[in-house]
């Protein structure tokens, strides 16, 4: 009966979903161990927070209208990369690239794209490394690999991504030349921001080592 595939459907979508989530979770277990484990390896934490979020049904079958894609979850599951993301938020820049490596090092992780926004901004001046992974998730009768999306940033790109985000979401006019202009600015604020953070980073961080060395030689005489 129609109830009856309907209840079928539904069930169908429920575990289509229930699969991303656990990649979310996996993927953000595989953060939570690298940030304590650097935390207590080399005393310091290079992510400031991660936020996981599922895209949800309404917004897969906006994507779907938009992108022109088939009605089915095969090409669904081909075609939207991001169902499952993840936003990581370092401190520092080569911070970003640290955790990048270390997840793309992981035997269960597949690359299949990396977008670097920070040494490529988009025109708007959004910045960000954008990659997207496969892992695979082990359900009670199959090994399904999903996709999920990492976005690493630092805190001032994701201040102006989600300040950008509120001012300008859903705004589809043209945006006034000066305002985006304006817009571009502030990216290069942030920028520069990040650039000097790092560079005090390093700094302190010399004079740390210079001290450390200088008590080992007193205390070795
Ligand atoms: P939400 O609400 O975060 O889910 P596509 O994903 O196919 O539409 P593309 O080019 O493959 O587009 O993806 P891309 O460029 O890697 O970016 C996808 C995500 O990055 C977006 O997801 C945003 O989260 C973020 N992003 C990209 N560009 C901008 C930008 O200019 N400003 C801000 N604030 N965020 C950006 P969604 O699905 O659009 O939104």
């Amino acid at each position: 009966s129609n109830i009856q595939s309907l209840k079928e459907i539904r069930k169908e979508l429920t575990r289509f979903m229930m699969s991303y989530k656990f990649g979310l979770d996996e993927m953000d277990t595989k953060i939570q161990i690298l940030k304590e484990e650097f935390q207590h390896i080399h005393d310091y934490n290079p992510i400031e927070h991660t936020k996981t979020r599922l895209k949800s049904p309404e917004s897969i079958f906006k994507k779907i209208t938009r992108k022109n894609i088939d009605f089915n979850l095969e090409s669904i599951e081909h075609a939207i990369r991001d169902i499952a993301g993840i936003r990581i938020v370092c401190s520092f820049i080569s911070d970003i690239y640290k955790i990048s490596d270390l997840l793309q090092n992981q035997k269960d992780v597949t690359v299949v794209e990396c977008k670097d926004y920070i040494k490529n901004p988009k025109p708007n001046g959004y910045q960000s490394l954008h990659l997207i992974v496969k892992i695979p998730v082990y359900l009670s009768d199959q090994m399904k690999e999903v996709y999920v999306e990492i976005q690493i940033r630092t805190v001032a790109m994701d201040f102006w991504a989600s300040l950008e985000h509120k001012i300008f979401y859903k705004y589809s006019k043209n945006v006034p030349e000066d305002l985006t202009k304006e817009l571009k600015f502030t990216a290069t604020v942030a920028s520069e921001l990040d650039y000097r953070m790092e560079k005090l980073h390093k700094e302190i961080n010399k004079l740390k080592e210079s001290e450390a060395n200088e008590f080992d030689l007193l205390h070795s005489e």
